[in-house]
């Protein structure tokens, strides 16, 4: 099966198999809040994964767990997260007026606490490392596709329409990021739902 599935609040449509081996596992959308006015949709964002990998790790783990279901599926979205699972968050802009300015200041916000979550103090120099690649000339116009790929050994690679921007190799920064797509307060949580029941079904097949 391998129709695009398209998010539906905004239209943007997902490929369901990437890089040969990572399925789709979930939706969501971005939204952002301006001046306390009004929420503006930023992205829309899948969440994918290694097939391979997730069977092989997530089985160990789980193959034959008698814990809840809830707790499992729950257990099973921290496992993806925390273990070497080569994984791919794509991003689809929805908001055509994007400043590489923005950009920055949110990516300081949102992963800027998340680094401070995992790793307990400020990671001021991980965070540059990362901000250093978005450079002033990027262009974002509506559609432009933002992809964070975690490789085998936590090494975080970002293209911006299929061409590499950089690679920063952290556990910390991948972990950290994934949080923000598919952790307990990520974007959307619908997008937790479909991972958690996606996994699960991949599981019991
Ligand atoms: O100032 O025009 C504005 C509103 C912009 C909102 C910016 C949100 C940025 C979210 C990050 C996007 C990452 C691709
Ligand atoms: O939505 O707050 C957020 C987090 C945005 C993370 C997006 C990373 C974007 C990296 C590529 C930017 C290239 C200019």
């Amino acid at each position: 099966n391998s129709a695009p599935v398209t998010e539906s609040r905004t239209g943007m449509e997902f490929p369901s198999i990437l890089k040969d081996t990572q399925r789709l596992l979930g939706i969501g959308l971005r939204k952002k809040s301006v001046f306390g006015l009004k929420n503006i949709d930023v992205y829309a964002y899948g969440v994918y994964a290694d097939d391979v990998d997730v069977k092989k790790c997530l089985a160990e783990k789980h193959g034959r767990h008698s814990v809840s279901e809830l707790q499992q599926k729950e257990e099973l979205r921290n496992h993806l997260m925390e273990n070497d699972i080569r994984m791919t968050v794509r991003l689809q802009i929805v908001y055509g007026r994007l400043s590489i300015n923005s950009v920055r200041s949110a990516f300081e916000e949102s992963v800027g606490s998340r680094l401070h979550k995992f790793g307990g103090y400020d990671n001021k120099e991980l965070l540059q490392r990362f901000t250093s690649q978005f450079k002033d000339e990027i262009k974002l116009p509506r559609g432009s596709i933002i992809e964070l790929s975690r490789d085998h050994d936590y090494i975080l690679h970002t293209t911006i329409d299929g061409k590499e921007v950089g690679s920063i190799q952290s556990k910390l920064l991948c972990r950290s990021i994934l949080d923000l797509y598919i952790g307990d307060e990520s974007f959307d949580h619908k997008a937790n739902e479909d991972v958690e029941s996606n996994l699960a079904s991949l599981l019991h097949k």
